[in-house]
């Protein structure tokens, strides 16, 4: 296979100013006719060859100067031509099959309409053209199609003309006047209504925002159209970037790889983050809506306008528009809550790549197949490291510096190298060793002690970096790290320090502490590590009661847990919460914490909601070197039922209050709704069957989705008869609702039922199951994937069921097929018994004949 390395980026030899396309539109056949002007780059190599990418196309006619030409010749999928001179046009005919495209890369075709996906290499399905991010042209398009079947054609930019043609059919210009990499171009047709709001800017310009669906989910696009309007103005205020476009237009397609695409001006999204209502949508599913809609946005700035120079440099945009995209969230609603989140999804996905066999830096040095490289850590580890540099320049300075990159690189295709030298510059940061952060893999282990002499409060850091393939000696990095020291008599603090680790080693002394303090360190999670941090159980109770950073209470509480349940899991646990050697294991630490955040009156819901919820197993698998995934979640479940049984009647008090508290999108609503479903589990845990007539009346109760979703995952993980009765009855009342459907499938998948593989053979026969929709595909299998009762199941069948779907969606959708790899790539880090099956797994994938680039790279790094 071919490797593509960083290091031999090249500078293209010939530019594509503008680039006018004509598309004759059709869902079997859609003929393209693609006009380029192509001058020599004057900082290319001077080669004459051009070099036009193409995937499964082939060129029906080739023109350089209006005459038929002679001089071109296939390498590989890519056409070559050779050019003197220094500016030519070049006319390419190709005709591609959007019906056939089940990869949904390039145009295709979802429930009859037409739509693209470019990024990252999909243009070349359906042109010949130097497709890559440093070919930055002007784009004019023209569509042309039946009417009936596609009345709204939507490009990029602004249309400029449109008119009736012969038979029935209909065309319309596009014109973008923003140039722009073959990744943003866009083409929609089909048959859509819009939901449409305006919006001026700062500078007075008036925009016609659109939301487009299929006719009849025009009343679930509200929350999205307010997100956008929310994101714009946002965008003004957080970063001074203003809407460049008379018109924004969002489309919502039901079969997509991603969850949404920035094109410019014409994003288009997985239905999943544009359509809601309070009876389909959940508060989390809203949520994602509004992160999703600013995220792209955002993208119009952080990616658009500036864009990449090449695809090592994807963190470039994404982590850059994940941190913009978490400050506008935490802006709209709890800034807590979003920070808890986010560290959970970090945690949860990112932490595991890092540490295991597919482990990249935010910048990768080399790439098989770039789709392989949209990962939490390119996403969201790169949006801590660029938080790291805001936590250290603090907000007001950050504000320069990226003001100061967009003013350098507007217009240009940029590098992560850019960006930070811009933050130097604006912020006058020095950020030499902070690079490493770009450069190295692992999460780093940061290990701390605190001694205490006199007044003074001393304490050491360690940090080490650990190992990841290909990189087995590592430099220590700069390490930000947010400290209080919280006086245990009147439980507060005289401020919070923020210092920064940049050796292997180092001590800070802090003065003015006549007691023993107890150590808040790491406060909001400002650097994205691995702590250990020496302190007695009671520091950590006295943390998650009384903690002024709630992200600092929650972690306390994590802390607390994970500590249990791996001295559970490592040295066993009697019923009366001794281990082995008779030492208490931390558990009824736990509850005294839990019962603080269940009494604790000034706390507020959302917030409670969160601190009550448990690590997960992929979480405190990352705890060990090797991990056995079935003693982890015995463990965990136990836990659950004990705290459930101890706090029964608190769980059953506020499971009442939040009952009682009417449906509303507010926050005291929201949060209301959370305690509902955080105190139901443990209901459930605690007394079986308490839980599930308490979860089948809310189920019947609901009049939201929240709630009845929250019900309905209680009742899927009991061997109750209301679980087969509330389950019918959902299908039933949202047959034909694609999205909550999805749902339907992931609670059944995702539940720790006693029989829940069982449960997933017979969903896989299920009239409603299709693997050729993303959406569906993940909803029943990622959710397997990520369930450690299904997935690791001492049988293997869990990994055999995994294994199955790599091999039969590879040949449909690479793209998506490679995305459950990663879930069998982890058998280092588990017990040796199932290892062997995990493993056993990838080498039956492997040894497939015809493997796509996507799921070999994916594959052959697992088992390497
Ligand atoms: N650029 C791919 C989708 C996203 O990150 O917005
Ligand atoms: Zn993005």
């Amino acid at each position: 296979p071919q490797v593509i390395h960083r290091e031999d980026y090249l500078a293209p030899a010939w530019l594509v100013p503008e680039i006018a396309l004509s598309f004759r539109l059709g869902v079997e056949e859609t003929h393209v006719c693609s006009k380029l002007t192509v001058t020599r780059n004057p900082d290319g190599n001077g080669s004459d060859v051009l070099r036009l990418n193409g995937d499964q196309i082939s060129p029906l006619v080739v023109k350089v100067d209006g005459r038929a030409a002679r001089d071109w010749r296939m390498d590989g999928p890519d056409l070559l031509l050779e050019l003197d001179g220094e500016r030519h046009a070049i006319e390419i005919e190709t005709l591609v099959q959007p019906v056939t495209n089940t990869q949904l890369m390039g145009l295709y075709a979802s429930n009859g309409m037409l739509c693209t996906q470019c990024e990252a290499e999909g243009f070349r399905r359906i042109t010949f053209f130097p497709d890559r991010p440093d070919v930055l042209s002007t784009y004019s398009v023209r569509m042309e199609g039946n009417k009936a079947r596609f009345p709204i054609l939507l490009s990029n930019g602004n249309c400029t003309a449109r008119g009736e043609g012969a038979e029935g059919r209909h065309w319309a210009h596009w014109h973008d006047p923003w140039p722009k990499p073959s990744y943003l171009f866009a083409l929609v047709a089909g048959n859509l209504v819009a939901n449409t709001a305006r919006f001026t800017t700062m500078s007075g310009r008036q925009v016609e925002c659109n939301v487009w669906v299929r006719p009849g989910d025009e009343n679930r696009t509200q929350h999205a159209l307010d997100s956008l309007i929310a994101a714009m103005k946002w965008d003004e205020e957080a970063f001074g970037r203003e809407y460049d476009l008379d018109l924004f237009n969002i489309v919502a397609v039901s079969d997509f790889n991603m969850g949404a695409m920035e094109n410019k001006g014409l994003n288009i999204f997985n239905t999943r983050y544009v359509l809601a209502e309070p009876d389909t949508a959940t508060d989390a599913d809203y949520d994602a809506i509004e992160s999703v809609v600013g995220h792209e946005y955002f993208h119009n700035w952080s990616g658009n306008r500036v864009t990449c120079r090449d695809w090592f440099q994807l963190s470039l945009k994404e982590g850059f528009t994940v941190l913009r995209d978490q400050l506008f969230s935490a802006d709209m609603g709890s800034e807590a809550v979003k920070r808890i989140e986010d560290v959970r999804i970090l945690r949860g996905g990112q932490f595991p790549e890092d540490s295991g066999p597919l482990a990249h830096p935010i910048r990768p040095d080399s790439y098989q197949e770039i789709s392989n490289f949209y990962t939490s850590t390119v996403y969201n580890k790169g949006a801590e490291v660029i938080r790291m540099m805001r936590t250290m320049a603090g907000e007001e300075r950050f504000r320069k510096g990226t003001d100061l990159y967009f003013e350098r690189h507007d217009g240009e295709a940029a590098t992560c190298e850019d960006f930070v030298r811009a933050i130097e510059d604006g912020t006058g940061l020095d950020l030499g060793r902070f690079r490493l952060w770009y450069s190295q893999a692992g999460t780093p282990r940061v290990a701390i002690a605190m001694r205490h002499e006199g007044d003074t409060a001393i304490l050491t850091a360690d940090q080490a970096v650990p190992a990841t393939p290909g990189q087995a000696i590592k430099q220590p990095m700069p390490i930000p790290l947010r400290v209080a020291l919280f006086d245990r008599e009147t439980a507060s603090h005289s401020g919070e320090r923020l210092i920064v680790l940049d050796k292997a080693s180092d001590t800070f002394r802090f003065e003015g502490c006549p007691r023993p303090p107890v150590l808040s360190v790491n406060r909001g999670f400002s650097a994205p590590v691995a702590l250990e941090v020496e302190r007695p159980d009671a520091d950590l109770v006295f943390l998650a009661a009384h903690d002024d950073d709630p992200f600092a209470r929650y972690e306390a509480m994590q802390s607390l847990i994970v500590r249990h349940l791996i001295r559970a899991v490592s040295a066993g646990l009697d019923e009366t919460g001794l281990d082995k050697t008779g030492r208490e294991a931390g558990r009824d630490a736990v509850r005294q914490a839990c019962e603080a955040v269940l009494a604790d009156e000034a706390l507020e819901d959302l917030i409670r909601g969160e601190l009550l919820i448990l690590p997960t197993v992929a979480y405190l698998s990352e705890q060990l070197l090797v991990a056995d995934p079935g003693a982890l979640h015995q463990a965990r479940e136990a836990l659950k039922a004990w705290l459930g049984a101890e706090l029964l009647d608190s769980f059953r008090a506020l499971h009442d209050r939040a009952s009682a508290v009417p449906f509303g999108r507010d926050a005291a609503a929201r949060g209301a709704r959370k305690c509902k479903a955080q105190s139901l589990v443990y209901i459930a845990a605690g007394d079986p069957a308490e839980g599930a007539r308490r979860a089948f009346a809310q189920y019947r109760a609901a009049d939201n989705m929240s709630d009845r979703q929250s019900a309905l995952t209680v009742l899927c993980g009991l061997d109750v008869p209301e679980r087969e009765e509330a389950l019918a009855d959902f299908h039933k009342r949202h047959e034909g609702n694609a999205l909550v459907i999805d749902k339907w499938f992931s609670l059944q998948a995702g539940s720790f039922h006693p029989r829940v593989l069982d449960h997933i053979r017979t969903l896989a026969q299920h009239g409603d199951f299709t693997l050729s929709n993303p959406n569906r595909a993940r909803a029943l299998y990622m959710s397997a994937a990520l369930n450690p009762k299904a997935f690791h199941d001492a049988s293997g069948e869990g990994y055999a069921m995994i294994g199955e779907i790599v091999r039969r969606l590879d040949p449909i959708n690479p793209q998506t097929a490679a995305r459950f790899v990663p879930a069998l790539g982890r058998w280092r880090r588990i017990e040796p018994d199932r290892a062997r099956l995990m493993r056993a797994e990838l080498e039956e994938i492997a040894a497939l004949p015809t493997l796509s680039r996507d799921v070999r790279e994916q594959v052959t790094k697992s088992l390497g």
